[in-house]
């Protein structure tokens, strides 16, 4: 039988993980959210990420991921906004986000397990196989924007999510509204067309995916077209009007290197071939390995030689 808990405890593990430094925290109910994982990868739009191909629908379902799940606890970091003419995309100019956010997430999970006694629980942090905005969005985080990044009024797309599965039941939050109205900003600003304004958004033709995921060389259309990018890309986020106002600094779960976010082409050059996995290992930028960065470097140089 599911243990359900009442809502005192679920604000006090809320105001803990505001605490730990996440931006937001929020309750969703673990059902099964509706699968639009399999129908993406059935349509091709996952380009070369096969690793998403394994068992899509797993995505939808806590309960694969931890027996029994009744409530996914969703939280976001934030981090500083760039405008998107940077080498380096605003995410990655952190440590390792998995490293760090999981450290605080298990605490609080653990602090939980104590209050809730025999409650389960599993930290997830973008590499489980989950539909994270979609929880993010079911517990009032934010809504999924045309540019398909979860936003909010406050902090705009620059967070980042993570969760907490836990076999006892909270009560959820309410669903936050969708409040892109007209605004078609992010699918203007996409140099690569990836976007096709309802929501989806084509891999092949994203030069994120093209920078951090793609393994092995780069056709010659996708190097020419990622311009200055080294590593990921900000465009559809830096075109968001939203947040109105400046957005919240780092959530302290994430450990800024300011000096990524300042690297020249040159600069992270000289880091990569000095010793990628001292100076750069411990950052995002270990997605795309040595060789990766290297390869969008050679680009970046070819394609915009002043800098
Ligand atoms: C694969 C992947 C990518 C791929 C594909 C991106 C994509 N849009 O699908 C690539 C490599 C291109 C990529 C790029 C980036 N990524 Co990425 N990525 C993922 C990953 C691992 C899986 C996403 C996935 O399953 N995609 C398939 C699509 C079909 O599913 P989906 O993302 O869940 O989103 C759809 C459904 O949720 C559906 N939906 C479901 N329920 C509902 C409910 C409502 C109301 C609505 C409207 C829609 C809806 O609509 C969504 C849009 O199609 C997630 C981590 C995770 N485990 O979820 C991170 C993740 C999505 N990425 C993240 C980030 C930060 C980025 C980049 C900004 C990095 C960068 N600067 O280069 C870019 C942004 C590009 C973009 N506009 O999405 C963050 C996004 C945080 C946020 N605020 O939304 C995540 C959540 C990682 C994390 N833990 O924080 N990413
Ligand atoms: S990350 Fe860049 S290429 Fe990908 S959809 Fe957004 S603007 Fe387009
Ligand atoms: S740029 Fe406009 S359409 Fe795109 S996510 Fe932001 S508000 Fe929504």
């Amino acid at each position: 039988m599911t243990f359900t808990v009442d809502i005192a405890l679920r604000e006090r593990v809320r105001a803990r993980l505001l605490e730990r430094g996440f931006a937001q925290a929020g309750f969703a109910d673990a059902t099964p959210v509706s699968d639009h994982v399999g129908p993406w990868v059935a349509a091709g739009r996952h380009a070369g990420m096969q690793w998403i191909e394994r068992e899509p629908e797993r995505r939808n379902d806590p309960t694969t991921l931890l027996p029994g799940a009744a409530s996914v606890i969703c939280v976001a970091a934030s981090y500083p906004a760039q405008d998107g003419s940077q080498a380096v995309a605003a995410y990655a100019c952190a440590e390792d986000y998995h490293h760090d956010l999981r450290a605080a997430l298990e605490e609080v999970a653990a602090e939980l397990r104590a209050w809730v006694p025999g409650a389960g629980t599993r930290v997830c942090v973008d590499s489980a196989p989950l539909s994270e905005r979609a929880f993010a969005a079911r517990a009032g985080l934010g809504w999924i924007g045309r540019n398909t990044m979860l936003l909010n009024e406050r902090l705009g797309p620059w967070m980042l999510l993570a969760e907490i599965l836990v076999d006892a039941h909270f009560p959820p939050d309410a669903p936050a509204a969708f409040r892109c109205g007209s605004c078609t900003a992010c699918v203007d600003a996409c140099p690569t067309d990836a976007l096709d304004g309802k929501g989806q958004l084509d891999a092949g033709r994203c030069l994120s995916y093209w920078s951090i995921e793609h393994r092995g060389e780069l056709p010659e259309a996708w190097g020419a077209a990622l311009g200055h990018r080294a590593f990921g890309c900000d465009d559809c986020l830096a075109a968001c009007p939203f947040p109105a106002q400046e957005a919240a600094p780092s959530s302290p779960p994430l450990r800024p290197r300011p000096e990524l976010a300042a690297a020249t082409p040159a600069r992270l050059r000289e880091l990569a071939e000095a010793s990628f996995k001292r100076h750069l290992g411990s950052t995002p930028l270990e997605r795309a390995r040595k060789g990766g960065l290297l390869r969008n470097l050679s680009w970046v140089e070819r394609n915009s030689p002043a800098r």
